[in-house]
């Protein structure tokens, strides 16, 4: 799980657009969850652009997928959307918000076309949603193999 710029800010500034709560309970639901399906789920946060091309590199041979909120990179990034390409692993994309409903610049993810799907719009439940998608695709994945 990666949790892009100014994520770690949740529940402590403007919960009018992205609620009251904290990136430690999203965590900690998603972890929940993730032992509720039997997997396993490592989630990192930062700021920095170039981190978060790190981990995604870091993932190929230690993770079966990504699920990710870019955050502002979402809309800005090329290399992040070069790297989630390059390492060829499943990749959610998840918005707290939905981000058609918000300003222009935040129509347009480049994150969209290298991932297998989007949810955006439902709060803390997209990650829930998220993770299922692709605990989901990665067992249908399995299945066909
Ligand atoms: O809706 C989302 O999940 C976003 O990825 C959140 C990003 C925003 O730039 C995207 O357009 C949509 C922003 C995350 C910033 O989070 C904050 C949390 C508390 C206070 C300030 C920012």
């Amino acid at each position: 799980m990666l949790h892009g710029p100014n994520l770690n800010l949740l529940g402590q500034r403007e919960p009018g657009i992205y609620g009251s709560v904290t990136l430690a309970e999203i965590n900690r639901q998603l972890q929940l969850e993730a032992k509720k399906m039997a997997v396993e789920i490592s989630p990192v946060q930062s700021n920095h652009e170039g981190v978060l091309v790190d981990a995604i590199h870091e993932a190929l041979g230690k993770h079966q997928g990504i699920l990710i909120n870019a955050g502002a990179y979402t809309h800005t990034s090329i290399a992040v959307r070069d790297a989630i390409a390059a390492v060829n692993l499943p990749v959610v994309e998840v918005h707290l918000s939905n981000i058609y409903q918000r300003e222009e610049f935040r129509h347009h993810s480049y994150i969209a076309s290298v991932a297998i799907g989007q949810i955006s719009g439902f709060g803390m439940q997209s990650y829930i949603l998220g993770l299922h998608a692709l605990v989901h695709y990665l067992r249908t994945q399995e299945a066909t193999r």
